[in-house]
């Protein structure tokens, strides 16, 4: 069987933060993020990681930031193991294609979330109202249909790191002030915008995705992880058909193991067979050929 990175620990490194999938240290004056091979599903990290899938949705931001460059500015500082400061050095072979150096920013507290279709929370908060993080939308829509127009809808960040809480434009205006939150709103949608088109010429539809933002000496720049598959919806073009859930791009198998096996959704969650494990790495792999262009994993530096 394959390796996995399920955790890191590196001797002598502060953890900044751990999130369920990634782990943040301090380096200096920067930020070392690294995307371990964990996977969760239904809000739980399984027992099983998926070899790669750090690796592949590195790969995956560090594509978006450089197709959104001119646009606006990232948090990257480097991805080239040979250019971190040396105290990483003892850690070059795990950190290799899975992690960024990343610039310390004042990051909002809101998570920019763009929705070009109607899923997952959204779905659920317009069957209660008619409505999307208190956005009116036209009466009749079915889960799973495109929108009329892509729409902003915040969320703040939960104290626990749990469920993110919608919010309205507005609360999120009195929270970080009218200015920046005009200006992320504006900016989510342009990326929104530009990535769905790349998606589609991809053959993949992205569906809605999730952005965090900070600031450095004054400037707006985009951090965390972009448009992976961990931070949005992608389904495959050539299945979609609104009025249901549609088949997630890379979770569907584990999805469908775990609700095979009755697992009642409480921890520990459950570890996957081997073919499920495999499945799910050769989604990630198409997800990652299908963004990028590119075959393999190999080096690769923009
Ligand atoms: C930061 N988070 C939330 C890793 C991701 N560039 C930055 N500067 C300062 N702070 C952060 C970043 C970034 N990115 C972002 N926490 C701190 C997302 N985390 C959750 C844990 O895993």
């Amino acid at each position: 069987m394959l390796e996995t990175l399920k955790i890191t620990d590196f001797a002598g490194l502060r953890l900044h933060a751990r999130g369920k999938v990634r782990d943040l240290y301090s380096v200096g004056d920067s930020l070392l993020f690294v995307a371990t091979d964990r996977i969760s599903a239904f809000d739980h990290v399984l027992g099983s990681g998926i070899p790669d899938k750090g690796k592949i949705l590195t790969q995956i931001s560090l594509f978006w930031f450089d197709f959104l460059r001119d646009l606006l500015p990232n948090h990257l500082l480097t991805a080239d193991v040979a250019h971190y400061p040396a105290e990483l050095t003892p850690y070059a072979a795990q950190l290799d294609g899975r992690s960024m150096l990343v610039q310390r920013a004042q990051m909002f507290p809101v998570e920019c979330v763009a929705r070009g279709y109607l899923s997952g929370s959204g779905w659920k908060e317009y069957q209660a109202s008619g409505t999307v993080c208190g956005i009116r939308l036209p009466g009749g829509l079915k889960e799973s249909d495109r929108l009329p127009n892509p729409i902003f809808t915040p969320a703040s960040k939960s104290p626990d790191g749990e469920h993110d809480i919608n919010i309205s434009f507005a609360a999120m205006a009195a929270q970080i002030g009218q200015a920046d939150a005009e200006r992320l709103r504006d900016l989510t949608l342009e990326i929104y915008r530009r990535a769905a088109a790349h998606a589609e010429s991809c053959g993949m539809i992205l569906a809605d995705t999730k952005f965090e933002f900070g600031r450095v000496q004054g400037k707006i720049i985009l951090a965390d992880e972009v448009l992976t598959p961990d931070s949005s919806r992608y389904w495959p073009k050539d299945s979609y058909t609104s009025g249901g859930p549609q088949i997630s791009f890379d979770k569907q198998f584990v999805r469908d193991y775990l609700e095979s096996i009755r697992w009642n959704k409480q921890a520990p969650a459950p570890a996957l067979p081997d073919d499920v494990v495999l499945h799910t790495r050769e989604k990630y792999m198409e997800a990652f050929r299908r963004i990028t262009g590119r075959q393999t994993l190999e080096q690769h530096y923009p």
